[in-house]
């Protein structure tokens, strides 16, 4: 696809620093770099892939600036149109110059996302593949940037076009049957199929499943610490987070607002979120304390559930969430080795710690790892990674599972309905991949970019 205008946008971050890098992109970008700059190696300049020592000149010819400009010649460029990068003095008034007269020469102010969009409109890229640039931009994680790097180089794509050919192939022997006479059934047709819907199913199962885990490596989780006044919560928070973050006391109802605290699992970001005591109060501030630990439990990733060692422990009290939950039993060091041994027997998905000696406070941190499913760059499942992607995927997995259920019932197999499910599913797949995106949905996707990328 052509376009024809040519955008420019800073691409660094706004702000004082050693360089700043100006982008343009469009047929004119080369034009437009030769109006406002001066080279003395005339012949040699702009050449693909080369750099040029320029100075920047204003709109009375007087140089102002020196840069050094890479150029891209079309297609083999980001966006697959001629670009130009200005390499600048990291000054944003110098910046802000360039940018002026790089719009009064012919370019317009890029928006958001538009150099990735250029790049996934001129096939440089799909639409997962672009996704993946943003997420590798935002990523807080070095693990989620190696991921979101994985799927830029398109794992993620294979996959999807490996789905594709897998339910293309499979469409075509269905179809291929319902043009024959009911009497000539392939062989084995609907027990092979069944075989390769399994295995795709299968497949998008596993990259659902590990939606969650990833967005966590990408945007970090949120654990909420709570239970009865007086539980340990506080001391808890400030054992994980090896600071003294929260007041503590042996006051029931010492916390009444919520207080966060960043740690580290395995790599991804957590913040650790102490909360006020769960109990019926009349006094008003505790009253909103209890709001707001209901509100972040709600929000939350995992839940601590504490109950103290020394109080008995009640049904109740670990009903605190439906979301994934860790029981916790705390203050261990006031247990007898017997009490410690009961509590196993009883409990024995709980952790025992105690805040105040740290014992089993490491446990903890693994069976936090594992209730989250922590994701690994390294590991071989490619894994879906933004919320369109894991929409469109369940989409097809309800495709799959339709046309499982047609073929597994019995009598002779309603065929064209199946057609109709695999159809369904081989278009849900070019959504994802953006070969049938509207309008509305890339700009949704573009939308979220930083500008100059
Ligand atoms: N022996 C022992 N005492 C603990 C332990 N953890 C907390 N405590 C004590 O229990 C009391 C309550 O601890 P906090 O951490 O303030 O409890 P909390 O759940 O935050 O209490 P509220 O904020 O009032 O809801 C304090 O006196 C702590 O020193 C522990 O592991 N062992
Ligand atoms: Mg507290």
């Amino acid at each position: 696809m052509i376009l024809s205008d040519t955008i420019v946008a800073v691409a660094t971050p706004h702000g004082f620093g050693g360089i700043s890098v100006i982008r343009i992109s469009g047929p004119d970008s080369k034009n437009i770099i030769k109006k406002i700059s001066l080279t003395n190696r005339k012949n040699k300049q702009f050449k693909h892939q080369a750099v040029t020592l320029v100075n920047i000149i204003d709109n009375d010819g007087l140089p102002f600036e020196e840069s050094v400009v890479t150029f891209f010649k079309k297609p083999h460029s980001y966006t697959g149109e001629d670009t130009i990068e200005v390499s600048c003095h990291g000054n944003p008034s110098i910046v802000n110059r360039i940018v002026s007269l790089c719009c009064t020469s012919g370019a317009r102010p890029a928006d958001p996302g538009e150099f990735t969009k250029r790049a996934f409109l001129n096939g440089k890229m799909d639409l997962v593949q672009a996704e993946a640039v943003a997420s590798l931009i935002h990523s807080k994680t070095a693990e989620g940037a190696s991921l979101n790097f994985k799927i830029l180089c398109g794992d993620l794509s294979k996959e999807m076009n490996t789905i594709k050919k897998e339910l293309k192939d499979l469409l075509v022997k269905i179809e291929f049957e319902l043009d024959i006479s009911e009497d000539c059934l392939q062989p084995n047709l609907v027990s092979r199929s069944l075989l390769s819907l399994k295995t795709i199913q299968a497949t998008i199962k596993t990259a659902l499943e590990s939606h969650n885990s990833v967005r966590m490596l990408n945007d970090g989780a949120n654990v909420v610490i709570c239970g009865a006044p007086n539980a340990g919560k506080s001391t808890l928070l400030n054992c994980l987070s090896g600071i003294d973050r929260a007041i503590t006391g042996p006051e029931a109802g010492t916390t009444r607002d919520t207080i966060r605290a960043s740690i580290s699992i395995g790599g991804t970001p957590v913040t650790l979120i102490d909360t006020a005591g769960l109990r019926v109060s009349k006094n008003k501030i505790e009253k909103e304390g209890v709001v707001r630990t209901k509100k972040e439990i709600t929000r939350s990733d995992c839940v601590l559930a504490l109950t103290p060692a020394d109080i008995p422990i009640k049904k109740k009290h670990l009903k605190i969430s439906s979301g994934p939950t860790i029981h916790v039993i705390t203050k261990a060091d006031l247990c007898t080795k017997k009490k410690i041994f009961y509590f196993k027997n009883k409990f024995p998905s709980a952790c025992i710690i105690s805040a105040k000696t740290s014992f089993g406070v490491p446990k903890l941190l693994d069976a936090l790892q594992k209730h989250m499913g922590l994701f690994s760059s390294l590991s071989p499942i490619v894994p879906v990674t933004t919320g369109r992607q894991n929409l469109i995927l369940k989409k097809i997995s309800c495709c799959i599972q339709k046309s499982t259920n047609l073929l597994s019932s019995k009598g002779n197999p309603q065929l064209e309905l199946v057609s109709f499910e695999l159809r369904d599913a081989l278009e849900q797949i070019d959504a994802v991949l953006g070969k049938t995106s509207t309008d509305e949905i890339l700009n949704s996707v573009f939308g979220s970019f930083c500008v100059g990328k």
